[in-house]
């Protein structure tokens, strides 16, 4: 399918790399003036240097910033957000959400998921979000049916992403049981259920299908310890290894979201979560642990020695009733981490930022939690974390400004009525805290390549009106 010329055609603009004069610009180690930013044809980064005349190179329209990583998307769920905000018993929970989630997976059509995921996509892109880690687990046909294709629905959503023009890395999600000790999946589930060896060969099937590029990799997702054994985990892992690509790809795992997930967990194997999967697998930086909300002092300790990232979803996390991760701890300890919009219900990494700090704020009853002394800006720090800790859980050089990154850009707009007026210190925070009329993005570049200005995605309408059939299909009788 992939034809060796193909990245050059997705990337017309491209071909002979570019460069931008940044007047003000913040840089891994923090903001500088007249950075001129440079990249090769392949859209990473060469040269990232600071106190530039601008020459006859183009010009930034306002302060410029790294691009984040989003590190957890279940796609299709962006077409129920707000439909499960209704009480339907006063005992609702996660699990009476999970409910109704599987019902609406239940409907879904091949069509409907690339127009959700590619519409989803611009948004992230318009966002600021220049990459997205999709933690893809449904596989098959309604009834559980394998489609003619077993990689059907992965592809329509590496379609969906190359059509956006966003950083992919897609992570099949083996799914083998519904609950600790290997529990039999129920009916709703059998749209995910799949073997470690089925998984694999769904990995080479995408790798031979969409081979992996500067904006395409594959890593895979046991989905959590809930629906796979320890020895699934294992022939998942070890088997990943030995594939193309598989040496350094990155693994992701839901893990610790619910309490009642840990109590589970010790009533079967007398271990919680996090210490069960540290205890089954040698973690490090190739890792990504979502949510690890319900954690002991141990377990952040060997979190936090691993290298491995902890994958936070703010906004989804409050929607659901999840808890509160101690992220003072997190941070304190040095633990890599980074941001998802996990079920879509918001595409504003603002507000995941926001939220993290505003979650401390309310249980310490203080102020400026997260920041330290060392980086006293609250949302500076926390976004250039996010970007190292994303860019990690991507398996993807997209780790901020910096030479040998890709040129994943945001420029935001210096004319905002927060923006206006600030010294580079003040920027972030206007950013991450001030939220009013309309938001400060105005362009956003991936590997260098403009896909949206002045805050619109060339495909932005074609794909609402595609998003929006879908949904009305969906949500039919
Ligand atoms: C998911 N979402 O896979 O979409 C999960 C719910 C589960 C979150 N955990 C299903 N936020 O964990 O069993
Ligand atoms: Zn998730």
């Amino acid at each position: 399918m992939a034809s060796p010329h193909e990245q050059d055609l997705q990337h017309p603009d491209n071909l002979a790399g570019g460069m931008l004069f940044c007047p003000l610009a913040l840089l891994p180690e923090g903001w500088r003036r007249n950075v001129m930013l440079r990249w090769d044809a392949a859209g990473t980064l060469i040269d990232v240097r600071a106190d530039q005349t601008a020459g006859q190179a183009p010009q930034a329209r306002g302060p410029v910033i790294a691009g984040m990583p989003n590190l957890h998307s279940h796609a299709f769920q962006r077409a129920m957000a707000g439909l499960t905000e209704v009480m339907g018993s006063p005992s609702d929970s996660f699990w009476s959400w999970r409910k109704l989630m599987y019902r609406f997976a239940q409907r879904l059509q091949p069509e409907h998921l690339e127009a959700i995921a590619r519409h989803l996509y611009i948004e992230m892109l318009k966002a600021g979000y220049t990459s997205v880690c999709e933690f893809h687990y449904l596989h098959h046909a309604p009834g559980g049916a394998p489609y003619a294709d077993p990689a059907e629905l992965g592809l329509r959503v590496m379609q969906a992403a190359g059509e956006a023009g966003i950083g992919v890395t897609l992570l099949p999600v083996l799914y083998q049981y519904g609950g600790f000790g290997s529990q039999p999946t129920s009916a709703e589930q059998a749209r995910f259920i799949g073997s470690a060896q089925s998984l694999l060969a769904m990995r080479e099937r995408l790798l031979q299908a969409l081979p992996e590029n500067a904006l395409r990799r594959y890593g895979v997702a046991p989905h959590s310890l809930r629906a796979v054994s320890p020895a699934g985990l294992e022939e998942l892992v070890s088997g990943l290894r030995q594939q193309s690509g598989g040496q350094d790809a990155p693994v992701h795992i839901h893990v610790a979201e619910q309490e009642r997930e840990v109590n589970d967990c010790l009533a079967w194997c007398g271990q919680r979560p996090v210490q069960l999967l540290l205890s089954l697998q040698a973690l490090d930086a190739r890792w990504c642990l979502v949510h690890a909300t319900h954690m002991d002092q141990a377990e952040y300790q060997a979190v936090a020695a691993s290298g491995a990232v902890v994958g936070l979803c703010p906004t989804t996390e409050a929607n659901l009733g999840d808890g509160i991760i101690d992220a003072a701890r997190l941070l304190a300890s040095n633990t890599r981490w980074g941001i998802g919009s996990d079920s879509n219900i918001a595409i504003n990494l603002r507000s995941e930022l926001r939220l993290l700090e505003y979650g401390q704020r309310l249980h310490h009853r203080r102020r400026n939690v997260l920041a330290s002394e060392a980086e006293p800006v609250v949302a500076e720090r926390l976004y250039l974390q996010a970007v190292a800790g994303g860019a990690s859980a991507s398996g993807r050089p997209v780790a901020g400004l910096a030479a040998g990154q890709r040129a994943d850009f945001i420029v935001l707009d210096g004319e905002d009525i927060n923006l206006a007026e600030r010294s580079p210190e003040q920027i972030l925070s206007a950013l991450v805290f001030c939220e009013h009329d309309g938001q400060p993005i105005r362009d956003v570049h991936v590997g260098g390549r403009q896909v949206v200005r002045d805050g619109h995605h060339a495909l932005e309408d074609s794909a609402r009106r595609a998003y929006r059939s879908a949904v009305a299909a969906l949500l039919k009788d």
